[in-house]
């Protein structure tokens, strides 16, 4: 049974300045994954696919999705899904979101070569090339997500990458959601693979007999998904590799006293909802014991009211409500915390930006819910987790793209960098490099 499935949906609240320093450190911690443990048990998965293909692909889609296909793969051109399958509403939100994410995506493309001459006649350059061949990976389980589609299949599609592999589990009857169809065929997904799970990871690596093998792999899952993507990612057979580690969704929401509870509580579950994992952390700014109350009644309140509030419960129950007394101190605990998601509930929230140094994705003032992000903006939604906000970027345009540099030197330019190479290459005891200098430098001279 999921623990406290009765009584007040409530966090747990800490006083900043009464945490012991030693203590510090576990207020950003989030629970520790087995992923040694995971790793284990994928590995006869992944090499199962690797080893048998096609035949073992479909054997385990049987298994764990209860599909019985007779291929796992499924080529374009996608039939339109019929408006019974994808009510109009429905088509026209995704195509906003589309829209949306693709004027966000198509900015980022980095398409005009950086060039600069180092020295007269030294001109180095930088241009980017797109990644060929990507895997792109949408969950099933809990709920289905045709937003995680748009926001991996956009960038790939804007960054030109040749083939776009996406994959997803299978219903038992073999199909796949019309909502992830429809965006499939909007980005330009070149085959889809009803596979989930680490047997999908493993298809991306390795490539079957009819499914393509990807140079990166992209997106969220459950564990095994996760683990799959470590284990393939360091097999250098494989040569792949991955978005960034994954783990559980997190937000934190930073709120002072122009914050409306109503809408803090509905941010904070809107976290909650995704899994019982979720982490939730609200930083509040010398709120007044009535303003708590009220959030903390909302919370309450909003999530008896949600289907999902057997997840939220379990979510709420391990988070965590964070007092301090300004701004300042509250924008460090988010720098240190580093979260997927930072929501700013603020009198300036634009004004605090400028302060953030660590998180995923900012949603700048009360009018601006994370869910805005999630869906339909323009930002992605795929982002570092974990503290991983520290040194990585949400996936963006570049994600899907290599940057190659470039130097051409004219025998003008070898005559003043010549003797600079040669210098250091003696000095690094590399005879050949200093003469793969000389002979043209002798030959300059005639
Ligand atoms: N908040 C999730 C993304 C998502 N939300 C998909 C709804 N659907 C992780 O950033
Ligand atoms: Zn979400």
């Amino acid at each position: 049974a999921a623990p406290a499935e009765e009584g007040p949906i409530r966090m747990r609240t800490t006083t900043l300045k009464e945490v012991p320093k030693e203590e510090y450190r576990s207020l950003l911690l989030r629970p520790v994954l087995n992923s040694l443990a995971m790793i284990d048990k994928v590995k006869p998965i992944v090499e199962r696919v690797r080893k048998e293909g096609d035949a073992g692909l479909k054997a385990m889609t049987k298994q764990f999705d209860r599909a019985d296909l007779s291929s796992n793969v499924q080529l374009p051109p996608f039939a339109t899904p019929t408006e019974a399958e994808l009510p109009k509403d429905v088509k026209a939100a995704i195509d906003q979101a589309y829209a949306n994410v693709k004027a966000f995506h198509a900015a980022q493309v980095d398409a005009a070569p950086l060039r600069v001459e180092t020295m007269p006649g030294v001109v180095c350059s930088r241009f980017a090339r797109p990644i060929q061949r990507v895997g792109i990976y949408v969950p099933g389980g809990t709920a289905i997500l045709p937003s995680t589609a748009i926001m991996l299949g956009v960038p790939a599609q804007v960054a030109g990458c040749k083939e776009i592999v996406l994959a997803t589990p299978p219903r038992p009857d073999g199909s796949i959601s019309p909502e992830v169809l429809y965006v499939a065929q909007l980005t330009g997904v070149t085959c889809i693979l009803k596979a989930g799970g680490a047997q999908a990871v493993a298809a991306f690596a390795y490539g079957t007999d009819t499914v393509p093998k990807v140079d990166k792999i992209f997106g969220p899952g459950n564990q095994w998904v996760t683990a799959a993507k470590m284990l393939v990612q360091n097999d250098t057979d494989a040569l792949v590799s991955i978005d960034m580690p994954a783990g559980p969704s997190e937000v934190l929401v930073i709120a002072d006293a122009t914050a409306n509870p109503v809408f803090v509580a509905a941010d904070l579950l809107s976290q909650a909802e995704h899994g019982v994992d979720s982490q939730v952390v609200l930083v509040g700014i010398s709120l007044t014991a009535e303003h708590l109350a009220a959030i903390e009644a909302e919370v309450d309140r909003q999530a008896l009211a949600l289907p999902r509030v057997a997840i939220a419960r379990v979510a709420i129950s391990k988070s965590l409500i964070v007092l301090v007394d300004t701004l300042e101190e509250g924008l460090d605990f988010s720098n240190d915390y580093a979260p997927e998601h930072l929501i700013m509930h603020l009198a300036d929230a634009p004004g605090a930006v400028a302060q953030v140094e660590n998180a995923g994705s900012v949603f700048v003032g009360a009018f601006s819910p994370e869910s805005c992000g999630d869906y339909a903006s323009g930002t992605n939604h795929t982002l570092p987790t974990n503290g991983y906000a520290r040194q990585f970027s949400g996936v963006n345009t570049l994600s899907f793209q290599k940057h190659i540099t470039s130097q051409e030197v004219t025998a003008d330019g070898l005559r003043v960098l010549g003797p600079v190479v040669v210098t250091l290459a003696e000095r690094e005891g590399l005879e050949a490099h200093a003469n793969a200098v000389r002979v043209r430098l002798a030959e300059l001279a005639k």
